[in-house]
């Protein structure tokens, strides 16, 4: 038990951390027009946006103002919530824009990546309202949440063009502007910035995990391991084993990854990364001829051998560089953490370096042996 005199301390502690992480908080300085008061607030994570939150649970509404800064002033800004999943398809969102010297609005329905549909949102929508300041734009807007729910998928997102006619050109999308989604807690909880990872998010790390784990090392790893141990008379046929065993496995990951690639890609109709796509598939392709190559494998004196080496040696190195060079394709578009890029940069090389090592010592050993055979004769 802590004694009084113990916790008066601790508890000064607690409320001064307390009072900066809330002081901190830029959306708690910011000035609304009209006599609303918001009971909370947040710095939502990405593009610089705020946003200012009354939930009313009597009526199951929710009254928020959303604020941004678009690109240019002739861009907008837009903010929903999504009823049925996570991210922006399906998504009821209400828009703000400059309309020559006046502020307009619009709700759209996203009924996918490409429709948008113009007109009623799926629950109601009142008191809209927006306001343009000094480079923010503020939409004002109450709406309906079903009942007895204690949070809702919401998205932000702002862009650089309205179209004459008054219809939003696409956003960039940029890693903000893709991460620009959350959870928003309806009576102010998990206001930490802690979104609870979604699906998608997760089958991403699952893919990029796979994928460099198989193609990105696994696969350069079985290739050493043939060239390099099977000069060793010792070490045959314990070469093979090591070599056929760890091309299983990676082909097994790979596959694993190569699976979780094309259902990410039909996730997110009207975006294809088609270059680190088609690597993909050829790398597939390749990979699966060597694995059903291996029950084709002539015997090591038969005439067809050495166009068979030569067929398994082009196809393994060309998995190897295609391979490498779609991880990077991958870590262009996924944007994980430094540290794990810095890691995979620091594998590869640490295998390249063993790798020209055991290429000096092999030739080494390759030499003395032809020279004592020549020697003898
Ligand atoms: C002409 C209009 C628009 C087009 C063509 C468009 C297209 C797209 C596309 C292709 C993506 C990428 C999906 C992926 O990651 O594979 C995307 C993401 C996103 N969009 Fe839009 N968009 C438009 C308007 C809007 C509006 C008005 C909002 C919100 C107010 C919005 C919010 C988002 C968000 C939050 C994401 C990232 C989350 C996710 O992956 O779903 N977009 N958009
Ligand atoms: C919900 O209640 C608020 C006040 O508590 C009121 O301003 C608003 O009009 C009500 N909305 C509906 C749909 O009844
Ligand atoms: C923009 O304003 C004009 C009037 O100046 C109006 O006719 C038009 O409908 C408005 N456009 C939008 C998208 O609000
Ligand atoms: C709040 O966070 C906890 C743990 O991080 C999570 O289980 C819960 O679903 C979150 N609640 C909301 C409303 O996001
Ligand atoms: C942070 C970031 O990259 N934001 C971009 C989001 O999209 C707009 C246009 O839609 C760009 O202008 C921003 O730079």
């Amino acid at each position: 038990m802590a004694s009084p005199s113990n916790s008066i301390p601790i508890f000064f502690f607690l409320l001064s951390l307390f009072l900066t992480t809330v002081s901190s908080q830029t959306c708690l300085t910011q000035k609304l027009t009209g006599t609303k008061v918001y009971a909370n607030c947040l710095d939502l994570p990405v593009l610089n946006s705020y946003l200012h939150y009354t939930y009313d649970a009597t009526n199951s509404s929710l009254s928020v103002v959303f604020i941004a800064a678009p690109p240019t002033l002739d861009g907008w800004i837009g903010w929903g919530i999504n009823p049925t999943a996570t991210g922006m398809a399906w998504s009821q969102v209400i828009v703000a824009f400059k309309n020559k010297t006046v502020m307009a609005m619009k709700t759209l329905d996203l009924e996918s990546y490409k429709i948008i549909v113009p007109g009623k949102l799926s629950f109601d929508v009142w008191d809209m309202k927006a306001e343009e300041d000094v480079g923010t734009m503020k939409i004002f807007a109450t709406v309906k949440v079903p009942a007895n729910v204690d949070a809702v998928n919401h998205v932000w997102q702002v862009g650089a063009t309205v179209m004459p006619g008054g219809s939003i050109a696409p956003h960039d999308f940029q890693p903000p502007n893709l991460s620009s989604k959350g959870r928003l807690s309806l009576n102010g909880a998990n206001d930490s910035g802690v979104v609870p990872v979604d699906p998608i998010t997760k089958n991403k790390n699952i893919h990029g995990t796979l994928n460099t784990l198989s193609w990105g090392i696994l696969f350069p790893l079985g290739v050493t391991m043939a060239r390099y141990v099977k000069t060793f008379p010792s070490a045959d046929p314990a070469w093979f084993y090591l070599h056929v065993g760890c091309q299983l496995t990676a082909y097994v990951l790979g596959v694993a990854g190569w699976g979780t690639g094309m259902k990410l890609g039909s996730q997110s109709e009207g975006i294809t990364f088609s270059a680190h796509r088609n690597i993909g598939i050829t790398l597939f392709i390749l990979a699966t001829i060597q694995v059903f190559a291996l029950f084709l494998r002539p015997k090591p004196d038969h005439k067809y051998r050495y166009y068979w080496n030569i067929y398994h040696h082009s196809f393994g190195y060309t998995i190897i560089i295609l391979g490498i060079l779609n991880v990077f394709k991958g870590f262009e578009i996924l944007h994980p953490d430094q540290k794990w890029k810095s890691a995979y940069i620091l594998v590869i090389i640490a295998l390249a370096v063993v790798s020209l090592v055991m290429e000096v010592i092999t030739w080494t050993f390759v030499l003395k042996k032809n020279c004592k055979n020549t020697n003898k004769t």
